[in-house]
C-alpha cells in the first residue's frame, strides 16, 4: 500500500509532493536528491511514491522529467514510459503528476497556475534578468527553501509544512506567511555574501575578448563554501555563460581534485551554446546544453594548477568553437 512520498529536495520536489499528498492523504514525507538514489543510498520499497529523482529499481510510482534519468533506464534495458506512474519530458516533474490525474481529480484553481510558476523556476525559463529577480510569490517560496537553516531537522519541518501550505492555498497566500518571509530575508543576507565572493572570485578567459562567459575560481578561497554560479549574471549582465571552479571536500576536508561547473545564462536565449558537450569533448562529466558539471583528478597542488588551466583554455576553445 502507498504509504510514503520520496521526493526530491526542491521547490519542483515539494509541490509534486503536495500534489501526491492530497490525492493520495500521505503525510509521510522523505527528502533526498537524485545521487543518494542513484547510489542507493536511500531504502525504497513498492510502498514509495518516488518523484522527480532517478528510478530507484523498485517503488510504488515513479513521476519524473528528467531526460537523462530516462535514458540511464533505457541503458539498463528498461522501459521508462512501462514503469508505473509517468515519466514525461516536461519543464517540472510537477507538471508530469498533474497532467496524470488532471482528469480524475477535481484540482483547485490554483494547482493551474502553481504548476505555471513551478515549471518557470525548475526550467530557469525566464526572459530577462529583471524578470527572474523581480520579488514574486514563487521566488520568495523558493528562495526560502534555500537559506541555511539550523539544522536538517529545522529544514525537514519547514520543506514539510510547504507541502501542506502548497496543496492548500495559491503560492501568492503561501509567500505572505511569517515564516515564508523570514527564511526568504535570510536567504537574501546569504545571497549577498555570494555576491560579494562571486564578485572577488571572478575574471575573464584572455582568450575570450568579448567576455561572453565569467569564470568564478574558489580555488584560493579556504574553506568549503556555496555559490550559485547564475548570481553571476547580476554582477556581468552581459554574459552568456559562466563557469564556476572548486575543490572537492572530503568530509570537510579541501582535496586537490577539482569540480567544473558551468552553465548559461538568461541572455543566452536559444542560442546553440552546449555546457554538456563541453563536459563530455573535456571527458570529465555530463550534462545538458543549459549546465553540466565534471570533475578533474589531480595528484599535487601544482598538477592541480596545470589541469584547472589546461580546462579553462579547452573551455574557451570548445565554446568559441560552438555556434552563438
Ligand atoms: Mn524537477
Amino acid at each position: 500500500m502507498l504509504s510514503r512520498i520520496v521526493t526530491h529536495n526542491d521547490l519542483d520536489g515539494i509541490f509534486s509532493a503536495s500534489l501526491c499528498s492530497a490525492i493520495h492523504g500521505i503525510d509521510e514525507v522523505e527528502f533526498t536528491g537524485p545521487n543518494a538514489v542513484a547510489n542507493r543510498a536511500v531504502s525504497i520499497t513498492a510502498d514509495d511514491i518516488v518523484c522527480d529523482l532517478p528510478y530507484p529499481g523498485e517503488c510504488g510510482l515513479w513521476f519524473d522529467h528528467h531526460a537523462g534519468n530516462a535514458e540511464e533506464l533505457r541503458r539498463l534495458g528498461v522501459d521508462p514510459l512501462s514503469q508505473p506512474g509517468r515519466f514525461a519530458q516536461e519543464k517540472s516533474c510537477a507538471r508530469v503528476i498533474y497532467s496524470y490525474y488532471q482528469n480524475d481529480y477535481d484540482f483547485p484553481v490554483f494547482y493551474g497556475e502553481s504548476v505555471r510558476e513551478v515549471d518557470k523556476i525548475d526550467s530557469f525559463d525566464f526572459a530577462s534578468v529583471a524578470e527572474w529577480r523581480a520579488e514574486t510569490p514563487v521566488r520568495i517560496i523558493n528562495d526560502s527553501l534555500k537559506c541555511a537553516f539550523r539544522d536538517r531537522e529545522a529544514e525537514g519541518a519547514y520543506y514539510r509544512s510547504l507541502i501542506g501550505r502548497l496543496a492548500e492555498q495559491s503560492m501568492a497566500e503561501v509567500a505572505q506567511a511569517n515564516d515564508v518571509r523570514d527564511y526568504f530575508q535570510a536567504y537574501l543576507k546569504d545571497e549577498e555574501k555570494m555576491v560579494e565572493l562571486i564578485r572577488a572570485s571572478s575574471s575573464f578567459h584572455p582568450a575570450d575578448r568579448d567576455r561572453e562567459f565569467a569564470i568564478i575560481d574558489l580555488t584560493h578561497y579556504p574553506k568549503q563554501t556555496m555559490v550559485v554560479r547564475n548570481l553571476a549574471q547580476i554582477i556581468y549582465p552581459e554574459i552568456y555563460g559562466v563557469f564556476l571552479v572548486q575543490n572537492l571536500y572530503d568530509r570537510g576536508v579541501k582535496t586537490t581534485n577539482l569540480k567544473v561547473s558551468g552553465s548559461l545564462t538568461i541572455r543566452n536565449g536559444k542560442g546553440k551554446k552546449d555546457i554538456g558537450e563541453i563536459m563530455r569533448i573535456l571527458n570529465i562529466g555530463d550534462g545538458h546544453p543549459g549546465a553540466g558539471s565534471g570533475q578533474i583528478f589531480c595528484d599535487s597542488k601544482a598538477d592541480m594548477e596545470r589541469k584547472k588551466q589546461d580546462a579553462l583554455d579547452k573551455i574557451c576553445q570548445i565554446w568559441h568553437s560552438q555556434a552563438a
